[in-house]
């Protein structure tokens, strides 16, 4: 077998042909389920080649040109099409299996309905066709099904037509009148409930809003619908743009491969991001389900109306349309917290990516299989690019920016060159070397010396910026960083707030009539994707918690201040000497606890602990084993000091019925659970009286932290509560997968037999084998390697059944250059073992050959 072959940006061309209008007639019939694919074709300029068209998994019954037999060849995933017409009708009759369709892309279906996912290259399992985002066509459907099975057909666009055919049959024909690439096609048909709702707009046009759930869960619908409306509405008001279509509806399927999909008019989405009450949903449920549903409605501009040119774009629409959410987000709710959630992704996902072998820049310059570029570069660190843009034009020219953006680019598939071009002809700010972002890899890492001049009263900051190769080899010039920083005097007064612009590799700063010896915050609100290297002290850390004006900083010291003493403990440990914690950080995180000032839901954040993981991502290589010792004294010696301020806390909060009350008073228990088994009996007590999931999970997490008859006895009442929930069952699957105990991995082994669980199904695949591969960091790391072989096994079985899912938990193991020699042999081990695997699928060929190369 020949392997699979890399695709460039660098070789894009447009495409020969171009299909304007596409009429598709499906017979929905199980196995044989029957499509015909009617075309308008036109050849593009004054070339000879034959149309080729790209297709998977079709079994094609005959091609016709206007209406006579074609001539065509079927070779390896095409159909290649002579023909000397400039301009004709193609018809393809093909049929395929939607049951035997286990990798949930291309038509599918989910507990027995039919369903669809294209994005990035689904639709080419459907039928032959130029699946490609720049082949923009006006798309017409006729769906044909057993009426009783499936009362509801669903397409693109407008209902424009519905009736019986005979033998119980039904149908229904939709028509799209926006041009759209094939990645946003998308098809339902299945029985569910459905939740009706209303939009006027804000030129009152009345839109109808859909949500269809399965059978049973139209009182979980609510909150979906409601954070649709608000998207509605808040795109109106920030970013002046309308919904086009008379109708928007939301299907909520439990067969997913991510979170929720875009289609034109019918968004497809995970069960996870629509269904929720309090009973089985968290505050961190209802907010995911807010930003998604948000994110999907945004993308109807931002992805649909303007699109990408080609998949080395995606960013054009993805990192564009994070920022979107994330300031919808913000705007909602807390800006503060909002943004700490999004520097998390950043620090602790994103950086592990540009340091890993699958480094790769916002707009990628290679791709073996698509689907493994929907990552945290292209998202996350792409909306941190926009955010920058934001940052140096400020909200009123960037908005100037969108707008010239669509008016110049509404219907086209274009390039990130273009949006950076609308954005820098709309405010007169130069962009060029800003653009860089687009095309380096890896993370910036700057490094900072400060001075002051007691004789001049100056203060200078000098800055260097420096990128360390990837292994893709992109270069690695100074990029234009928005530096946000903040003095504060000693007395606490902030004297300087601003944003330097920092273009050159070395850079000086200076300040003038800074009277005493300022502390500097850095970075303020992680303005740019980079890493800092300064040596704050103590002092400097706790006088930017206590007094920085923004909150995010005072967050940022508090990290900052815990990761310093557990390093300073793994060097003790590594020299043999007793630990310590300087009760400074003790004093620092108590004020936190006593605070009267501070938004509850910020000191939530700043008293959680940063994760194993999270601290890995801060060093190049680690010292595992004295990592965990280092980390948990750190922890314990807080937790013990603040005994006392923690009960209170949780105490008082009890009963206060209000999302950010709930996650400190959860945030206290969980500490106060680690100091002592006494207060296991507070966290019991909660559980038995909790009247939400966000209160009865957090006793269960607080409870999870080792192995006790308590833990044990409320997780089997959990179980059999919620055995058919699917949703609140992938919560439990997550419980014992995060168990930092010898036993997990057997236990996990075990589950795979649970009458809940399915190889099938990627939320559960996720719960029980994605999240203890990349959250339960000990026992995955396991000394005898049977955690990396218990991942490679999983990913193995899923090569075959869902290789997206497969590639996509498979990260943690290819993430191995921090680790050890021993651990770095285990792990390499086993992905040669993945590597030999039979019909290995391109997606975990691509990242697998990059890893051990
Ligand atoms: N655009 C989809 C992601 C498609 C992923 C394909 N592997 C969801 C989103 O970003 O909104
Ligand atoms: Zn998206």
């Amino acid at each position: 077998m020949s392997q699979p072959q890399a695709k460039f940006l660098k070789d894009y061309q447009a495409p020969d042909f171009h299909i304007t209008h596409i009429d598709l007639d499906f017979s929905l019939a199980g196995k044989q389920t029957e499509i015909i694919a009617t075309s308008t074709v036109r050849r593009q300029g004054s070339h000879q080649s034959p149309l080729i068209l790209v297709g998977d998994d079709i079994q094609l019954q005959s091609v016709l040109i206007n209406g006579e037999a074609a001539q065509y060849v079927e070779r390896a995933g095409e159909l290649v099409i002579e023909t000397k017409l400039n301009e004709f009708e193609l018809q393809v009759r093909s049929s395929l299996d939607p049951e035997a369709n286990t990798s949930l892309e291309g038509l599918y279906m989910s507990d027995g309905a039919y369903c669809t996912q294209c994005e990035a290259e689904g639709f080419r399992r459907i039928t032959y066709f130029l699946d490609r985002p720049d082949v923009l066509a006006i798309y017409t459907v006729r769906i044909t099904a057993d009426k009783q099975a499936f009362p509801y057909l669903l397409s693109n666009g407008n209902l424009v037509e519905s009736g019986e055919t005979s033998d119980g049959l039904h149908f229904a024909q939709w028509h799209d009148p926006f041009p759209k690439p094939a990645y946003l096609f998308a098809l339902v048909a299945g029985d569910f409930d459905l939740l009706e709702d209303r939009f006027t707009t804000c030129s009152k046009r009345d839109i109808k809003l859909q949500v269809f759930v399965d059978k049973g869960n139209l009182h979980k619908a609510h909150h979906a619908m409601a954070s649709l409306k608000k998207s509605m509405a808040w795109d109106e008001s920030r970013f002046n743009l309308e919904y086009d279509l008379d109708i928007y509806m939301i299907v909520a399927v439990d067969f997913f491969n991510m979170g929720a999909m875009e289609n034109k008019g019918l968004n497809v989405f995970n069960t996870k991001f629509v269904l929720a009450d309090k009973d089985s949903a968290t505050d961190d449920d209802y907010h995911g389900i807010e930003s998604v549903v948000g994110h999907e409605y945004f993308h109807n501009w931002t992805g649909n109306r303007v699109t990408c040119r080609d998949w080395f774009q995606l960013s054009l629409k993805e990192g564009l349309t994070v920022f979107r959410d994330q300031e919808f987000s913000s705007d909602l709710g807390s800006r503060a917290v909002n943004r700490i959630h999004a520097i998390k992704i950043m620090k602790n996902q994103q950086f592990a990516e540009d340091s890993g072998p699958m480094a790769h820049p916002i707009r990628p310059e290679s791709v073996i299989e698509m689907n493994n570029f929907y990552t945290v570069t292209v998202y996350n660190k792409g909306a941190e690019v926009i955010r920058m843009m934001h940052t140096l034009l400020g909200e009123a020219s960037f908005q100037k920016g969108m707008a010239l953006y669509f008016e110049r680019h509404d219907g086209q598939a274009v390039t990130c060159d273009d949006f950076v071009a609308a954005m820098e002809d709309a405010s007169g700010v130069d962009l060029t070397q800003f653009r860089r972002w687009y095309s380096q890899a890896g993370t910036p890492q700057v490094d900072i010396k400060e001075q002051f001049d007691s004789e001049t009263n100056t203060y200078t900051l000098t800055l260097a910026q420096s990128i360390p190769a990837t292994p893709d080899g992109s270069a690695k010039l100074p990029l234009h960083i928005p530096f946000d920083i903040e003095l504060i005097d000693p007395a606490g007064e902030s004297i300087v707030n601003k944003v330097l612009d920092f273009t050159q590799e070395q850079q000086v700063f200076s300040f003038e009539n800074i009277q005493q010896q300022p502390v500097a915050s850095l970075l303020q609100d992680f303005s740019a994707p980079v890493k800092l290297n300064f040596d704050y002290s103590v002092a400097q850390l706790v006088h930017i918690m206590r007094y920085a004006t923004s909150e995010v900083a005072k967050w940022e010291a508090s990290v900052a201040l815990f990761s310093q003493s557990v390093w300073q403990n793994v060097e003790r440990l590594q020299q043999q000497q007793a630990m310590f914690i300087d009760p400074r950080i003790i004093d620092a995180f108590k004020g936190v606890i006593l605070a009267e000032d501070l938004d509850k839901a910020l000191m939530a954040e700043i008293l959680t602990m940063p994760s194993a993981g999270s601290l890995i991502e801060q060093k190049s290589t680690v010292d595992l084993d004295n990592l965990a010792l280092a980390r948990e004294f750190v922890v314990l010696e807080i937790a013990e000091n603040c005994e006392d301020e923690l009960l209170a806390t949780v105490r008082e909060l009890a009963s206060i019925d209000d999302a950010a009350a709930r996650s400190l008073k959860n945030v206290c228990l969980n500490l106060l659970v680690k100091v002592d088994n006494t207060h296991a009996e507070l966290a019991q007590k909660q559980f038995a009286q909790a009247i939400n999931m966000t209160d009865s999970l957090a006793a269960l997490t607080a409870l999870n932290s080792e192995p006790s008859a308590i833990r044990d006895q409320l997780m089997s009442q959990f179980e059999k509560k919620w055995l058919k929930t699917p949703l609140v069952m992938d919560k439990w699957f997550a419980l014992h997968a995060t168990l930092n105990d010898t036993l997990c991995i057997a236990t996990l082994k075990a589950l795979f037999e649970h009458q809940a669980f399915s190889f099938n199904n990627p939320n559960r695949v996720r719960s029980l084998i994605g999240i203890f591969a990349a959250a339960n960091t000990f026992e995955f790391h396991r000394k005898d390697g049977l955690g990396y072989e218990f991942l490679a096994d999983a990913i193995v079985k899923l090569n075959t059944l869902n290789p997206q899912v497969a590639a996509r938990i498979i990260t943690p193991l290819i993430q191995f250059k921090k680790f050890d020699s021993e651990r770095q042999q285990l792990m390499t081990q086993q992905l040669n073992r993945i590597l030999k695997v039979e019909n290995l699928s391109k997606d975990l060929y691509e990242k697998v050959t990059k890893a051990l190369a």
